[in-house]
């Protein structure tokens, strides 16, 4: 017995040490963990996106288990990228998962709010609709992040909250860790970081999504332009201590 309870401590003593260190929270409780080496068992097969309440949605895309990993890519027919999308309610969060692009245009992670009747805008009529609250996008020069345009056609826009530009190797798995606290978003990929923050970001939150784009360097390519995912964690987010000081320090590495 004591045997096995040495080794279940050093399994998880393992597994905490490879998870990236947090800078503006602490992991708090886990609230979503997928490994995303099989297809997740808690699939929802309802309407549209915002009558989706738990568990995971596979469209548009093509999304399939390879090698161990969820590998998603873009179809013309659909004409718009593939997105998984995983429903779960929460407000601060430390999100965590391993992502590898093998010849994608864009991976992009977005984080949405509840769905909710939205005005009419310019374009569409006021309807219940799921929307993008803030999201990171990553290609092979780098990653960026930004508050999204919240109602994609009326006066709102886009805000950048920064670009990290290095080289993203096709075919080379890399953790990225997303911390959001109240307005804050703090994401780092291979030890570079971009804070940011925006109202918006403290919006309750009720999805968030892998995105593939294909489009800009073509379909029906063999194997397909694809990324894959694997490891996603998602905790509850406790503030952090220590990250006034560390904020300054990052904010004075980037000016
Ligand atoms: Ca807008």
């Amino acid at each position: 017995m004591k045997l096995t309870i040495l080794f279940l401590l050093a399994v998880t003593s393992l597994a905490l040490a490879n998870d990236p260190k947090t800078l503006m929270t602490e992991r708090g409780k886990l609230l979503a963990s997928e490994d995303l080496s099989q297809m997740p068992t808690d699939i929802f097969k309802g309407g549209g996106l915002a009558s989706m309440s738990h568990g995971w949605s596979f469209r548009p895309g093509q999304w399939d288990i390879v090698d161990g990993a969820l590998r998603g890519y873009q179809l013309k027919k659909d004409n718009h990228s593939a997105a998984a999308f995983f429903a779960l309610p929460w407000k601060n969060a430390v999100l965590q998962f391993d992502v590898k692009i093998d010849g994608c245009s864009q991976v992009v992670f977005c984080i949405d709010d509840p769905a909710a009747i939205r005005a009419a805008t310019p374009t569409r009529p006021a309807q219940n609709r799921v929307e993008h609250l803030c999201r990171l996008i990553i290609n092979k020069n780098g990653f960026s992040t930004q508050k999204d345009d919240h109602d994609h056609d009326g006066p709102d826009v886009n805000e950048p909250f920064g670009a990290v530009k290095k080289a993203m190797a096709m075919g080379e798995w890399k953790t990225v860790l997303i911390e959001i606290m109240e307005e804050e978003m703090v994401t780092t990929i291979d030890g570079r970081t971009i804070a940011g923050a925006h109202p918006q970001v403290a919006a309750d939150k009720a999805y968030i999504s892998f995105g593939v784009s294909g489009y800009s360097n073509g379909f029906d390519k063999s194997p397909p332009l694809s990324a894959s995912f694997r490891n996603f964690r998602l905790w509850e987010g406790v503030p952090a201590k220590g990250w006034p000081a560390m904020k300054a320090k990052l904010k004075a590495q980037v000016e």
